[in-house]
């Protein structure tokens, strides 16, 4: 595919910050691709390209660089992976601080969007044929209520998150909508209506410290409407923020990374806790492997932050027994052929795989395409509410009933 035009600019994000955009154009056919922003970053994701400007979230260093290689873009002759190989290489980093990982995420989706365009294939056709793959669709991991660095409540545990395991993506949203109601309608009646205001990714932010209260306010939730047993929990710990000094904060206690363990241990014997997101901080992989040989296969172990959508890393943790599966954020890595390297990478490793949104989203639903393309068993996109969550949660509805 000849790309003709290329052109960037910034676009606004979820947590209203700028965020850069491409736009590209190969005959009558044009695309877009932005970047996401996460706010609990791993140290070995791809750097973002930032500039003093909007508090120091400018992207205009990014949108730069976009210039700078135009030239080199424009007239050549590219596929999905040599447009993401030409990249690499032109960013010649181990972790894209040259051209930015959100530079190249942008560049790399509006390439792939594009190219489906072009070639008459749908966006998830397009994953599911490079990873020769069949296509499914996940359960959803809907984010309700919102804690860590994504709220302002005292809640270190960063997302509470539920899982219908039920057949269909609309049965699965329509559990998530009324669970995500009388949530609304119980935290109003216990802590006050003030606090049925929402976090970054759309969940509620009560003004809880206690894990037990918030995983046992959803246990109630889901009891009350006949969901037992069909309704998992899902936590991301993003134990990156609350860990200082050799010991980890949470619940108002301070642990040391044994004691941690223990709480997990408690926490997965009191509820039906699906998995446990970065239970650890990311240099601390020992206690993840420790902590999934006492869960014995109830709970899941998922690397995220140690991870960061890097086939080395995951195949790192792989190997030392760290994690039963992986989050996958295409800017974490910065193209999406390293992201369907790290997706391909799990599925014949037998990890579980998670597609996810970041914290400061857009309106772009791509991650939609990708999680039902290749078939991955899960995906993360916030809360059943706010645009920029639900525009992911929507595609997959328009796609069951379209496919
Ligand atoms: C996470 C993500 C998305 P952020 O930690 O998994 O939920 O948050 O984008 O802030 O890294
Ligand atoms: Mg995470």
């Amino acid at each position: 595919m000849i790309i003709e035009e290329l052109k960037s600019h910034w676009i606004v994000d979820s947590r209203g910050n700028p965020t850069i955009e491409v736009f590209m154009r190969s005959g009558e056919f044009s695309s877009f691709g932005a970047s996401p922003s996460g706010a609990s970053t791993g140290k070995r994701e791809a750097i973002e390209l930032r500039d003093n400007e909007f508090f120091g979230k400018g992207v205009s260093r990014a949108i730069e660089k976009v210039k700078e290689i135009e030239s080199k873009i424009i007239g050549k002759d590219f596929e999905p992976f040599s447009f993401d190989e030409f990249l690499i290489e032109l960013d010649g980093t181990p972790n894209k601080s040259n051209l930015g990982g959100n530079t190249t995420t942008a560049l790399s989706v509006a390439f792939y969007k594009l190219y489906s365009k072009v070639h008459g294939i749908p966006l998830w056709k397009l994953f599911s044929n490079l990873i020769k793959r069949d296509p499914s669709f996940p359960k959803c991991m809907f984010n309700v209520i919102n804690g860590g660095k994504h709220a302002g409540n005292p809640l270190a545990i960063q997302e509470f998150m539920i899982v219908p395991s039920l057949p269909t993506i609309k049965e699965r949203i329509e559990a998530a909508l009324e669970i995500y109601h009388v949530l609304r309608k119980k935290i109003g009646s216990k802590y006050g209506a003030v606090f049925t205001s929402v976090g970054d990714e759309g969940g509620f932010s009560p003004p809880i410290s206690s894990s037990h209260e918030a995983l046992s306010l959803l246990e109630s939730c889901i009891e009350e409407l006949g969901y037992g047993g069909r309704v998992l929990l899902s936590l991301d710990c993003a134990a990156d923020s609350f860990y200082k000094d050799g010991y980890y904060f949470v619940d108002e206690k301070k642990l040391s990374p044994e004691e941690l363990v223990d709480f997990y241990l408690e926490l997965v014997k009191s509820y039906k806790i699906l998995s446990l997101e970065d239970p650890f901080f990311e240099e601390h992989g020992n206690w993840f492997s420790k902590l999934r040989k006492k869960l014995l296969g109830k709970s899941l172990v998922i690397g995220d932050d140690l991870t960061v959508t890097n086939k080395a890393l995951i195949e790192k943790a792989a190997n030392n027994s760290e994690i039963d599966g992986c989050i996958i954020k295409v800017n974490q890595v910065g193209t999406l052929k390293e992201a369907l390297e790290a997706l391909s990478f799990s599925f014949s490793s037998d990890l579980k795989t998670i597609v996810s949104h970041r914290s400061g989203e857009v309106e772009d639903n791509f991650i939609s395409h990708l999680a039902y393309g290749v078939g991955s068993e899960f995906i993360k996109a916030g809360a059943p509410a706010r645009g920029e969550r639900t525009s992911k949660y929507n595609e997959l509805l328009r796609l069951e009933n379209v496919v």
